[in-house]
């Protein structure tokens, strides 16, 4: 039973990821400079993600959307090196999430709605 609620979600995953995938995203144009500047901001996030999650689909399109080039990590399979860095330093495994690293300061960020407003608070 457990086997097959997860083949299904995984697959409805598959098609929202699918439907997302060809539904274009408007993005946010910038100059050049302007653009180098934000990449440069950006450098030091990552999101923690599932590939067919809801909430990771809605968090990477707009990601895509404010045109920041954020390395995605894939935490869904069990036993790889993300999702056992996500549950060692943060006690649990919630996707999406947000690892942003200053020097030695680490911040992890859970909830879709948290990091859409922290994205768009400083890179809209
Ligand atoms: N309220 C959260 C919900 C996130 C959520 O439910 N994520 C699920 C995946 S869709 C999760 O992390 N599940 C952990 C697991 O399956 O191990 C948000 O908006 O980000």
């Amino acid at each position: 039973m457990r086997f097959l609620l997860k083949g299904f979600r995984n697959g409805l995953g598959a098609i929202i990821a699918f439907i997302s995938w060809i539904v274009p995203v408007s993005k946010v144009k910038r100059t050049s400079e302007q653009q180098h500047k934000v990449d440069k901001e950006t450098i030091n996030i990552e999101l923690y993600q599932f590939f067919g999650c809801p909430f990771c689909i809605k968090t990477r399109r707009m990601i895509k959307r404010l045109n920041l080039h954020i390395i995605t990590r894939n935490a869904q399979t069990i036993g790889s090196k993300f999702r056992d860095e996500i549950q060692r330093e943060t006690g649990k495994v919630q996707v999406p999430c947000l690892k942003i690293t200053n020097g030695d300061e680490v911040q992890w960020m859970f909830e879709s709605n948290e990091i859409s407003t922290y994205l768009n608070k400083h890179f809209r």
